[in-house]
């Protein structure tokens, strides 16, 4: 039963099925399957209107979003970015030509610190990729004020951050360009997709030309573009998810808000990060395992493991860590030593909405028993 049932670290959110079915039968019908068909007009406009947004473009995953986004910018030369993040975040700017330069994250907030910002800078530093990692803000005010000073652009990744909010604005609806991922992982999915938050309607025109090959009309091509675009069943699937998305934040809260009583009664561990920020979207539970605990990160993971528990650690290795950029003099680990210990410290635990109450205690179980010391 439940006690041998596998527990991921997150199990997509879904629909009942038979709401999507009408969705697909409308698809078979019509018979247009991607290339900007009625399905993707209609979910482009009500995310819009979910996230408070008015100019954004629908991107088959994140990371086209993202290689898209430094296109849309002409970004080129240097771009400051973290370590701590999934690599794509890293890739998006090798796919570009761009070099990217490693920046040391706040020991708090596990976000790009922008203190070590300006050390970074140089002549050919044109941008900050930034990321919300785990869907908590970055320092918005302090990297606009970097950006400002030295004429630099900010695009988000803001994969994590579906449905987070700063002072009651959406947190995707900041810095130059923001970029969101959709996988099956994320707290909002379309299967696969993603999107650009553009700040207006001739950046959006560029994004839409970049994603559909540079194509303006059936004999003009004005850039080498690429093929980005969101498919229908991904856009009607996005339609279908934007009516169940309030009701899986709400669970991914309260859950949340059980592991967290737990976890703070047991010496070791901590929440991350803590205190929670207002307006978070829960799209990870990352827990730090200090050295307090009996166990060392690595074999609390080989624990759950295991029991059939498959939490992860999110983010080890460091993307500096990978062989084609661990030559950069940026990706020293001398010079991260707050994402190095990250690395080693974190552990993020099963959270998805259909998560029921006997797993979660089962999670929380294995945490108490090691935690006491027992084998
Ligand atoms: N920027 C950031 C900061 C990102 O985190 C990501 C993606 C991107 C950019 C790029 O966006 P996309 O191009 O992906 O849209 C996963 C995801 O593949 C990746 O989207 C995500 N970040 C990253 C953090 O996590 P893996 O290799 O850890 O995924 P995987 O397949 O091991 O899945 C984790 C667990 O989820 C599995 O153990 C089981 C469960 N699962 C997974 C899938 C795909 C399911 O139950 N059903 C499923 O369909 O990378």
């Amino acid at each position: 039963m439940s006690s041998s049932r596998p527990l991921y670290v997150t199990q997509p959110a879904l629909p009942p099925l038979r709401e999507f079915m009408p969705y697909l039968e409308q698809i078979w019908d019509a018979r247009m399957l991607t290339n900007a068909g009625p399905f993707h007009a209609r979910f482009e406009a009500a995310l819009g209107e979910y996230l408070g947004v008015e100019h954004l473009a629908l991107f088959a995953n994140g990371t086209l979003a993202l290689i898209t986004a430094l296109q849309a910018l002409r970004i080129t030369g240097e771009v400051i970015t973290t370590p701590y993040s999934f690599v794509a975040t890293a890739h998006s700017l090798l796919w570009n030509g761009i070099k990217p330069v490693f920046v040391d994250v706040d020991p708090v907030t596990l976000n790009l610190d922008p203190a070590r910002i300006e050390a970074a800078i140089t002549p050919q530093t044109t941008a900050i990729l930034a990321v919300h990692v785990y869907g908590h803000p970055c320092d918005l005010d302090a990297i606009e004020r970097i950006a400002d000073t030295y004429n630099l652009r900010v695009i988000y990744d803001a994969a994590h951050a579906f449905g987070a909010r700063v002072g009651g604005r959406s947190l995707v609806d900041h810095g130059d360009l923001s970029v969101l991922s959709f996988h099956a992982t994320k707290v909002f999915n379309t299967f696969e997709g993603g999107a650009i938050i553009c700040p207006d309607a001739r950046t959006k025109q560029r994004i839409d030309r970049l994603k559909n090959f540079g194509f303006v009309d059936e004999v003009t091509v004005v850039a080498p573009g690429i093929n980005g675009k969101m498919n229908e069943f991904c856009a009607a699937l996005g339609l279908l998810q934007l009516e169940h998305v309030d009701a899986a934040l709400a669970r991914r809260a309260e859950l949340a808000r059980i592991y967290r009583a737990a976890i703070d009664e047991i010496p070791g561990l901590r929440c991350h990060p803590d205190p929670v920020p207002e307006g978070a979207n829960h799209a990870y539970f990352p827990i730090m395992v200090e050295s307090a605990y009996p166990i060392d990160r690595d074999a609390l993971y080989q624990r759950f493991k295991a029991r059939d528990i498959h939490a992860r650690r999110y983010f080890y290795p460091l993307i500096s860590a990978f062989p084609m950029y661990r030559g950069l003099p940026s990706a020293q680990p001398d010079l991260l030593p707050n994402a190095v210990r990250a690395a080693e410290q974190v552990l993020c635990l099963p959270l998805y909405p259909d998560l029921e109450a006997e797993d979660q205690a089962r999670v929380i179980a294995v945490l108490r028993e090691a935690g006491d010391g027992d084998a």
